[in-house]
């Protein structure tokens, strides 16, 4: 660990083994030829804070391209977004696919 003096005060940097960022994982949404459109722009904008322009660009990216992203996020976090965006739309009787994956 490396100290440097600011004003004072100690400031300690991550520059050595054992301090690492934690990892961080993209939520993506599948494809499906179901889930109606705007369920999903709907679920962008609830779950992700989307405004209904971007939400509609990211459902239309998934649309065309098959996958798309949602964000990304701490484990936690990623992991209670998956369950929450599937619990929404099986209640809602729709396909639609959150899954989580590790940011590289
Ligand atoms: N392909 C769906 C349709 O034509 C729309 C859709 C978009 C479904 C994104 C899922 O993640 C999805 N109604």
């Amino acid at each position: 660990m490396t100290t440097t003096q600011k004003q004072g005060s100690s400031v300690l940097e991550a520059t050595r083994a054992g301090v690492r960022r934690p990892p961080l994982y993209k939520v993506l949404l599948l494809n499906d030829d179901f889930t109606p459109m705007d369920f999903v722009v709907t679920v962008l904008q609830k779950y992700f804070g989307m405004n209904q322009a971007r939400a509609t660009q990211v459902m239309l990216q998934v649309h065309r391209e098959g996958m798309g992203m949602c964000g990304v996020f701490t484990k936690d976090v990623a992991s209670t977004k998956v369950e929450q965006v599937v619990s929404y739309a099986r209640q809602h009787q729709h396909p639609l696919a959150c899954v989580m994956e590790e940011n590289e």
